[in-house]
Protein backbone atom coordinates (compact mmCIF):
# COMPACT_ATOMS: atom_id res chain seq x y z
CA UNK A 1 0.00 0.00 0.00
CA UNK A 2 1.59 3.39 -0.94
CA UNK A 3 0.29 6.92 1.07
CA UNK A 4 -0.93 8.95 -1.94
CA UNK A 5 -0.13 12.76 -1.04
CA UNK A 6 -1.43 16.02 -3.60
CA UNK A 7 1.42 17.35 -4.20
CA UNK A 8 0.84 19.87 -6.89
CA UNK A 9 -2.36 22.38 -7.89
CA UNK A 10 -3.13 24.61 -10.89
CA UNK A 11 -5.75 26.89 -12.12
CA UNK A 12 -6.38 28.32 -15.58
CA UNK A 13 -8.49 31.59 -15.09
CA UNK A 14 -10.02 32.96 -18.39
CA UNK A 15 -9.29 36.68 -19.00
CA UNK A 16 -12.66 37.57 -19.80
CA UNK A 17 -14.43 39.30 -16.50
CA UNK A 18 -18.25 39.86 -16.06
CA UNK A 19 -18.65 41.98 -13.24
CA UNK A 20 -21.91 42.21 -11.34
CA UNK A 21 -23.15 45.71 -12.80
CA UNK A 22 -22.04 44.39 -16.39
CA UNK A 23 -24.36 41.12 -15.79
CA UNK A 24 -26.89 42.98 -14.72
CA UNK A 25 -27.01 45.91 -17.30
CA UNK A 26 -27.31 43.36 -19.62
CA UNK A 27 -29.98 41.33 -18.33
CA UNK A 28 -32.11 44.33 -17.84
CA UNK A 29 -31.45 45.45 -21.76
CA UNK A 30 -33.16 41.66 -22.13
CA UNK A 31 -35.94 42.34 -19.71
CA UNK A 32 -37.06 45.58 -21.65
CA UNK A 33 -36.75 43.41 -24.87
CA UNK A 34 -38.82 40.89 -23.82
CA UNK A 35 -41.55 42.62 -21.83
CA UNK A 36 -41.46 45.02 -25.50
CA UNK A 37 -41.82 41.85 -27.42
CA UNK A 38 -44.21 40.55 -25.49
CA UNK A 39 -46.66 43.15 -24.33
CA UNK A 40 -49.68 42.10 -25.98
CA UNK A 41 -49.29 38.90 -24.47
CA UNK A 42 -48.36 40.24 -21.01
CA UNK A 43 -51.15 42.73 -21.15
CA UNK A 44 -53.42 40.15 -21.79
CA UNK A 45 -52.03 37.90 -18.74
CA UNK A 46 -50.79 35.38 -21.08
CA UNK A 47 -46.94 35.96 -20.49
CA UNK A 48 -45.12 37.05 -17.22
CA UNK A 49 -43.68 40.12 -17.87
CA UNK A 50 -40.14 39.96 -16.68
CA UNK A 51 -38.49 41.43 -13.52
CA UNK A 52 -35.04 43.54 -13.83
CA UNK A 53 -32.04 41.83 -11.89
CA UNK A 54 -29.85 43.86 -8.86
CA UNK A 55 -26.55 44.28 -8.31
CA UNK A 56 -27.40 44.95 -4.52
CA UNK A 57 -29.81 41.48 -4.45
CA UNK A 58 -26.77 39.54 -5.89
CA UNK A 59 -24.11 40.68 -3.67
CA UNK A 60 -26.66 40.12 -0.56
CA UNK A 61 -27.71 36.68 -1.52
CA UNK A 62 -24.57 35.03 -2.68
CA UNK A 63 -21.43 37.11 -2.05
CA UNK A 64 -20.44 36.58 -5.44
CA UNK A 65 -19.07 40.39 -7.32
CA UNK A 66 -17.40 39.04 -10.86
CA UNK A 67 -16.76 36.09 -12.51
CA UNK A 68 -14.77 35.23 -14.93
CA UNK A 69 -16.01 33.72 -18.62
CA UNK A 70 -14.30 31.98 -21.96
CA UNK A 71 -16.55 34.27 -23.46
CA UNK A 72 -18.46 37.16 -22.17
CA UNK A 73 -19.47 39.23 -25.89
CA UNK A 74 -22.43 36.16 -26.33
CA UNK A 75 -23.47 36.56 -22.66
CA UNK A 76 -23.88 40.56 -22.37
CA UNK A 77 -25.46 40.80 -26.00
CA UNK A 78 -29.31 40.90 -25.28
CA UNK A 79 -30.31 38.77 -28.13
CA UNK A 80 -27.64 36.21 -27.75
CA UNK A 81 -27.49 35.46 -23.90
CA UNK A 82 -25.25 32.86 -23.82
CA UNK A 83 -20.94 32.14 -24.46
CA UNK A 84 -20.30 32.06 -28.38
CA UNK A 85 -17.50 30.21 -29.19
CA UNK A 86 -15.72 29.58 -32.44
CA UNK A 87 -16.30 26.59 -34.51
CA UNK A 88 -13.25 23.64 -34.02
CA UNK A 89 -12.61 21.00 -36.22
CA UNK A 90 -12.20 17.82 -35.02
CA UNK A 91 -8.74 17.77 -35.38
CA UNK A 92 -8.13 20.98 -33.37
CA UNK A 93 -7.84 20.19 -29.46
CA UNK A 94 -11.18 20.72 -27.82
CA UNK A 95 -11.87 24.15 -25.68
CA UNK A 96 -12.31 21.80 -22.60
CA UNK A 97 -9.11 20.12 -23.23
CA UNK A 98 -7.05 22.70 -24.10
CA UNK A 99 -8.23 24.48 -20.59
CA UNK A 100 -6.97 21.07 -18.93
CA UNK A 101 -3.62 21.21 -20.44
CA UNK A 102 -2.78 24.89 -18.90
CA UNK A 103 -4.31 23.51 -15.78
CA UNK A 104 -2.26 20.22 -15.36
CA UNK A 105 1.22 21.48 -16.65
CA UNK A 106 0.69 24.35 -13.39
CA UNK A 107 0.26 21.24 -11.36
CA UNK A 108 3.05 19.38 -12.48
CA UNK A 109 5.43 22.12 -12.35
CA UNK A 110 4.34 23.13 -8.68
CA UNK A 111 5.01 19.46 -8.05
CA UNK A 112 8.42 19.36 -10.03
CA UNK A 113 7.12 16.70 -12.27
CA UNK A 114 6.86 15.84 -16.05
CA UNK A 115 4.00 14.38 -18.02
CA UNK A 116 6.66 10.78 -17.87
CA UNK A 117 5.55 10.94 -13.82
CA UNK A 118 1.90 10.73 -14.62
CA UNK A 119 -0.19 7.12 -15.42
CA UNK A 120 -3.73 8.65 -15.42
CA UNK A 121 -5.66 11.38 -16.02
CA UNK A 122 -9.51 11.68 -14.55
CA UNK A 123 -11.63 14.75 -15.96
CA UNK A 124 -13.87 15.59 -13.43
CA UNK A 125 -16.31 17.92 -14.17
CA UNK A 126 -20.33 19.03 -14.07
CA UNK A 127 -20.21 18.72 -17.88
CA UNK A 128 -18.15 17.76 -20.53
CA UNK A 129 -17.57 18.96 -24.08
CA UNK A 130 -18.97 15.50 -25.86
CA UNK A 131 -19.89 12.29 -24.39
CA UNK A 132 -16.99 10.71 -26.36
CA UNK A 133 -14.02 10.12 -27.09
CA UNK A 134 -13.49 10.54 -23.45
CA UNK A 135 -11.85 14.48 -22.66
CA UNK A 136 -9.46 12.85 -20.27
CA UNK A 137 -7.92 10.35 -23.16
CA UNK A 138 -7.93 13.42 -25.32
CA UNK A 139 -5.47 15.76 -22.16
CA UNK A 140 -3.45 12.23 -21.96
CA UNK A 141 -2.85 12.53 -25.34
CA UNK A 142 -2.18 16.48 -25.64
CA UNK A 143 0.36 16.20 -22.74
CA UNK A 144 2.09 13.05 -24.04
CA UNK A 145 1.17 10.81 -21.06
CA UNK A 146 1.17 7.24 -21.28
CA UNK A 147 -1.00 5.17 -19.63
CA UNK A 148 -5.41 5.87 -19.07
CA UNK A 149 -7.59 8.49 -18.73
CA UNK A 150 -11.80 8.60 -17.90
CA UNK A 151 -14.15 11.46 -17.45
CA UNK A 152 -16.53 11.48 -14.46
CA UNK A 153 -19.74 13.55 -13.57
CA UNK A 154 -20.33 14.50 -9.61
CA UNK A 155 -21.35 17.83 -9.92
CA UNK A 156 -19.76 20.41 -7.79
CA UNK A 157 -18.73 17.50 -6.38
CA UNK A 158 -16.76 16.22 -8.95
CA UNK A 159 -13.14 17.20 -8.07
CA UNK A 160 -13.69 15.52 -4.05
CA UNK A 161 -14.91 12.93 -5.63
CA UNK A 162 -12.03 12.56 -8.64
CA UNK A 163 -9.38 12.96 -5.96
CA UNK A 164 -10.70 9.65 -3.83
CA UNK A 165 -10.56 7.44 -6.92
CA UNK A 166 -6.83 8.60 -7.74
CA UNK A 167 -6.27 8.43 -4.01
CA UNK A 168 -7.50 4.65 -3.94
CA UNK A 169 -5.69 3.66 -7.13
CA UNK A 170 -2.48 5.12 -5.72
CA UNK A 171 -2.82 3.14 -2.46
CA UNK A 172 -3.64 -0.21 -4.18
CA UNK A 173 -0.77 0.61 -6.84
CA UNK A 174 -2.69 0.95 -9.84
CA UNK A 175 -0.58 3.96 -10.76
CA UNK A 176 2.03 6.06 -9.51
CA UNK A 177 0.66 9.42 -10.36
CA UNK A 178 -2.47 10.97 -11.31
CA UNK A 179 -3.63 14.16 -12.75
CA UNK A 180 -7.48 14.96 -11.63
CA UNK A 181 -8.65 17.88 -14.08
CA UNK A 182 -11.65 20.14 -13.36
CA UNK A 183 -12.43 22.34 -16.64
CA UNK A 184 -16.14 24.26 -15.95
CA UNK A 185 -17.53 25.98 -18.70
CA UNK A 186 -20.97 26.38 -16.56
CA UNK A 187 -21.54 29.62 -18.84
CA UNK A 188 -22.40 27.19 -21.09
CA UNK A 189 -25.47 25.00 -19.20
CA UNK A 190 -26.46 28.38 -17.00
CA UNK A 191 -29.68 29.75 -18.16
CA UNK A 192 -28.72 33.45 -18.51
CA UNK A 193 -32.45 34.79 -19.20
CA UNK A 194 -33.47 33.10 -15.78
CA UNK A 195 -32.36 36.43 -12.85
CA UNK A 196 -32.79 34.07 -9.93
CA UNK A 197 -29.56 31.91 -11.21
CA UNK A 198 -27.84 34.16 -13.83
CA UNK A 199 -25.44 35.54 -11.68
CA UNK A 200 -23.90 32.03 -10.02
CA UNK A 201 -21.74 30.47 -12.01
CA UNK A 202 -17.95 31.13 -13.86
CA UNK A 203 -15.68 29.55 -15.95
CA UNK A 204 -12.39 27.69 -14.76
CA UNK A 205 -10.13 24.55 -14.64
CA UNK A 206 -7.87 23.48 -11.81
CA UNK A 207 -5.40 20.13 -12.28
CA UNK A 208 -4.42 18.26 -8.65
CA UNK A 209 -1.21 15.96 -9.08
CA UNK A 210 -1.85 12.88 -6.50
CA UNK A 211 1.24 10.40 -6.44
CA UNK A 212 2.75 8.29 -4.16
CA UNK A 213 4.21 9.68 -1.38
CA UNK A 214 7.45 8.44 -2.08
CA UNK A 215 7.88 9.77 -5.58
CA UNK A 216 6.93 13.33 -4.45
CA UNK A 217 9.73 15.84 -5.18
CA UNK A 218 8.18 19.07 -3.91
CA UNK A 219 6.70 20.05 -0.38
CA UNK A 220 3.45 17.91 -0.44
CA UNK A 221 -0.04 17.12 1.66
CA UNK A 222 -0.60 13.83 3.20
CA UNK A 223 -4.32 12.54 2.19
CA UNK A 224 -5.24 11.37 5.25
CA UNK A 225 -8.79 10.11 4.17
CA UNK A 226 -11.11 10.57 1.85
CA UNK A 227 -15.01 10.15 2.05
CA UNK A 228 -18.39 10.51 -0.72
CA UNK A 229 -21.78 10.74 -0.01
CA UNK A 230 -24.80 10.98 -2.46
CA UNK A 231 -28.60 10.93 -1.56
CA UNK A 232 -31.26 11.59 -4.48
CA UNK A 233 -32.50 14.69 -4.86
CA UNK A 234 -34.43 16.85 -8.30
CA UNK A 235 -33.49 20.48 -6.96
CA UNK A 236 -30.62 21.01 -8.94
CA UNK A 237 -31.29 19.65 -12.25
CA UNK A 238 -30.47 19.39 -15.95
CA UNK A 239 -32.56 17.22 -17.82
CA UNK A 240 -30.32 17.99 -21.27
CA UNK A 241 -29.26 14.57 -23.03
CA UNK A 242 -29.28 12.22 -25.71
CA UNK A 243 -32.80 11.20 -25.61
CA UNK A 244 -33.58 14.31 -26.23
CA UNK A 245 -34.68 14.18 -29.73
CA UNK A 246 -36.57 11.16 -28.95
CA UNK A 247 -38.89 13.05 -26.74
CA UNK A 248 -41.87 14.46 -28.29
CA UNK A 249 -41.06 18.55 -26.90
CA UNK A 250 -37.07 17.18 -27.03
CA UNK A 251 -35.62 19.77 -29.83
CA UNK A 252 -37.94 22.96 -28.65
CA UNK A 253 -35.78 25.71 -25.85
CA UNK A 254 -36.95 24.01 -23.04
CA UNK A 255 -35.65 25.84 -19.58
CA UNK A 256 -35.11 22.19 -18.33
CA UNK A 257 -31.81 22.17 -20.89
CA UNK A 258 -29.76 24.29 -18.78
CA UNK A 259 -29.18 24.55 -14.89
CA UNK A 260 -32.51 24.76 -13.07
CA UNK A 261 -32.28 24.71 -9.22
CA UNK A 262 -34.87 25.57 -6.47
CA UNK A 263 -32.01 27.13 -4.43
CA UNK A 264 -33.70 27.94 -0.89
CA UNK A 265 -34.02 24.58 -0.55
CA UNK A 266 -30.74 23.51 -1.74
CA UNK A 267 -29.36 25.84 0.79
CA UNK A 268 -31.90 24.66 3.57
CA UNK A 269 -31.55 20.52 2.55
CA UNK A 270 -28.17 20.89 1.65
CA UNK A 271 -26.26 22.30 4.58
CA UNK A 272 -27.01 19.81 7.93
CA UNK A 273 -25.96 16.85 5.22
CA UNK A 274 -22.26 18.29 4.91
CA UNK A 275 -21.82 19.27 8.26
CA UNK A 276 -22.60 16.21 9.58
CA UNK A 277 -20.33 14.55 6.76
CA UNK A 278 -17.52 16.82 7.37
CA UNK A 279 -17.89 16.68 11.41
CA UNK A 280 -18.15 13.10 11.08
CA UNK A 281 -15.53 12.33 8.57
CA UNK A 282 -13.44 14.39 10.86
CA UNK A 283 -14.23 12.20 14.22
CA UNK A 284 -13.65 9.04 12.65
CA UNK A 285 -10.30 10.32 11.73
CA UNK A 286 -9.20 11.55 15.37
CA UNK A 287 -9.67 15.33 14.11
CA UNK A 288 -11.04 17.66 16.07
CA UNK A 289 -12.37 20.95 15.15
CA UNK A 290 -9.69 22.73 17.47
CA UNK A 291 -7.28 20.91 14.93
CA UNK A 292 -8.14 21.85 11.84
CA UNK A 293 -5.57 25.18 10.60
CA UNK A 294 -8.02 25.45 7.61
CA UNK A 295 -11.47 24.52 6.12
CA UNK A 296 -11.32 24.72 1.90
CA UNK A 297 -14.89 24.78 1.06
CA UNK A 298 -17.02 24.37 -2.42
CA UNK A 299 -17.70 28.08 -3.35
CA UNK A 300 -21.62 28.62 -4.17
CA UNK A 301 -23.05 31.03 -1.62
CA UNK A 302 -20.86 33.10 1.12
CA UNK A 303 -23.64 32.80 3.59
CA UNK A 304 -23.83 28.93 3.28
CA UNK A 305 -19.68 28.80 3.93
CA UNK A 306 -20.77 30.98 6.99
CA UNK A 307 -22.98 28.50 8.40
CA UNK A 308 -20.87 25.48 7.83
CA UNK A 309 -17.97 27.10 8.70
CA UNK A 310 -19.36 27.80 12.52
CA UNK A 311 -21.48 24.97 12.50
CA UNK A 312 -17.92 22.25 12.24
CA UNK A 313 -15.88 24.69 13.80
CA UNK A 314 -18.40 25.54 16.80
CA UNK A 315 -17.39 29.15 16.46
CA UNK A 316 -17.24 32.18 14.34
CA UNK A 317 -14.11 30.80 12.27
CA UNK A 318 -11.30 33.49 12.40
CA UNK A 319 -9.83 35.36 8.89
CA UNK A 320 -8.01 32.82 7.14
CA UNK A 321 -9.54 29.40 8.43
CA UNK A 322 -12.13 29.16 5.84
CA UNK A 323 -10.55 31.38 3.23
CA UNK A 324 -13.84 32.87 -0.27
CA UNK A 325 -12.74 32.97 -3.49
CA UNK A 326 -16.70 33.13 -4.64
CA UNK A 327 -16.39 37.04 -4.89
CA UNK A 328 -14.38 36.71 -7.88
CA UNK A 329 -15.13 34.03 -9.20
CA UNK A 330 -18.64 32.86 -8.68
CA UNK A 331 -19.42 29.21 -8.76
CA UNK A 332 -17.14 27.35 -10.61
CA UNK A 333 -18.77 24.24 -9.45
CA UNK A 334 -16.45 21.59 -8.79
CA UNK A 335 -13.36 24.10 -9.77
CA UNK A 336 -14.44 25.76 -6.29
CA UNK A 337 -12.67 24.22 -3.22
CA UNK A 338 -9.99 23.46 -5.15
CA UNK A 339 -9.21 27.07 -6.41
CA UNK A 340 -9.50 27.92 -2.73
CA UNK A 341 -6.42 25.42 -1.57
CA UNK A 342 -4.56 26.35 -4.59
CA UNK A 343 -4.31 30.25 -3.48
CA UNK A 344 -4.56 29.34 0.73
CA UNK A 345 -2.03 26.74 1.28
CA UNK A 346 1.13 27.77 1.01
CA UNK A 347 1.65 29.42 4.75
CA UNK A 348 0.92 25.61 5.62
CA UNK A 349 3.96 24.23 8.53
CA UNK A 350 4.34 20.61 8.57
CA UNK A 351 1.82 19.02 10.78
CA UNK A 352 -1.17 21.50 9.86
CA UNK A 353 -4.02 19.88 9.75
CA UNK A 354 -7.00 21.24 7.01
CA UNK A 355 -9.82 19.81 5.07
CA UNK A 356 -11.58 20.36 1.22
CA UNK A 357 -14.99 19.92 1.30
CA UNK A 358 -18.10 20.12 -1.62
CA UNK A 359 -20.99 19.72 -1.78
CA UNK A 360 -24.18 20.09 -4.67
CA UNK A 361 -26.00 18.63 -7.49
CA UNK A 362 -26.57 14.86 -6.85
CA UNK A 363 -27.19 15.73 -3.80
CA UNK A 364 -23.66 14.92 -3.52
CA UNK A 365 -20.86 16.04 -0.77
CA UNK A 366 -16.87 14.95 -0.83
CA UNK A 367 -14.31 15.62 1.74
CA UNK A 368 -10.44 15.48 2.02
CA UNK A 369 -8.70 15.53 5.12
CA UNK A 370 -5.11 16.70 4.48
CA UNK A 371 -1.85 17.12 6.53
CA UNK A 372 1.07 18.91 5.52
CA UNK A 373 4.47 16.62 5.72
N1 LIG B 1 -32.32 40.38 -8.62
C1 LIG B 1 -33.30 40.87 -7.83
N2 LIG B 1 -34.18 40.10 -7.17
C2 LIG B 1 -34.08 38.77 -7.33
C3 LIG B 1 -33.10 38.19 -8.16
C4 LIG B 1 -32.21 39.05 -8.83
N3 LIG B 1 -31.24 38.57 -9.63
N4 LIG B 1 -33.25 36.85 -8.14
C5 LIG B 1 -34.28 36.58 -7.33
N5 LIG B 1 -34.80 37.73 -6.86
C6 LIG B 1 -35.95 37.90 -5.94
C7 LIG B 1 -36.84 36.67 -6.00
O1 LIG B 1 -37.79 36.79 -7.02
C8 LIG B 1 -37.47 36.71 -4.61
O2 LIG B 1 -38.52 37.64 -4.61
P1 LIG B 1 -39.86 37.35 -3.76
O3 LIG B 1 -39.40 37.25 -2.34
O4 LIG B 1 -40.73 38.51 -4.08
O5 LIG B 1 -40.38 36.03 -4.27
C9 LIG B 1 -36.37 37.27 -3.72
O6 LIG B 1 -35.47 37.97 -4.60
C10 LIG B 1 -35.61 36.17 -2.98
O7 LIG B 1 -35.26 35.12 -3.92
P2 LIG B 1 -34.66 33.75 -3.49
O8 LIG B 1 -35.50 33.17 -2.40
O9 LIG B 1 -34.41 32.90 -4.70
O10 LIG B 1 -33.23 34.23 -2.90
P3 LIG B 1 -32.27 33.51 -1.91
O11 LIG B 1 -32.01 34.40 -0.79
O12 LIG B 1 -32.67 32.09 -1.64
O13 LIG B 1 -30.90 33.46 -2.78
C11 LIG B 1 -29.62 31.84 -4.02
C12 LIG B 1 -30.85 32.74 -3.99
C13 LIG B 1 -28.39 32.74 -4.03
C14 LIG B 1 -29.66 31.02 -5.30
C15 LIG B 1 -29.56 30.93 -2.78
O14 LIG B 1 -30.80 30.29 -2.59
C16 LIG B 1 -28.49 29.88 -2.84
O15 LIG B 1 -27.31 30.17 -2.94
N6 LIG B 1 -28.89 28.60 -2.74
C17 LIG B 1 -27.95 27.49 -2.79
C18 LIG B 1 -27.56 27.29 -4.19
C19 LIG B 1 -26.52 26.24 -4.35
O16 LIG B 1 -25.59 26.09 -3.61
N7 LIG B 1 -26.65 25.52 -5.40
C20 LIG B 1 -25.68 24.59 -5.78
C21 LIG B 1 -25.82 24.47 -7.21
S1 LIG B 1 -24.37 24.21 -7.98
C22 LIG B 1 -24.11 22.53 -8.26
O17 LIG B 1 -24.46 21.66 -7.58
C23 LIG B 1 -23.40 22.22 -9.52
C24 LIG B 1 -24.37 22.05 -10.59
C25 LIG B 1 -23.67 21.95 -11.87
C26 LIG B 1 -23.13 23.28 -12.38
C27 LIG B 1 -24.10 24.00 -13.21
C28 LIG B 1 -23.45 25.08 -14.01
C29 LIG B 1 -24.39 25.98 -14.74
Amino acid sequence: MHQPVISGTGVFTPSEIITNEELVEAFNAYVDLFNEENKAAIEAGEVEAKAYSSVDFIVAASGIHRRHAVDKSGILDPEVMHPLLRQRSDDEPSIMAEMAVDACNKALKSAGKTAADVDAVIVAASNHERPYPAIAIEVQDLLGIKGFGFDMNVACSSATFGIQAAADMIRSGSARAILVVNPEITTGHLEWRDRDCHFIFGDVCTATLVERKEDAAAEHFDIISTRCLTQFSNNIRNNNGFLRRSRPDGVKDRRDMQFMQNGRKVFKEVLPIVARHMLGHMEDNGVAPADLRRMWLHQANKAMNDFIGKKVLGRVPEAGEQPNILQNYANTSSAGSIIAFSKYSDDFQSGDVGIICSFGAGYSVGSVIVRKA
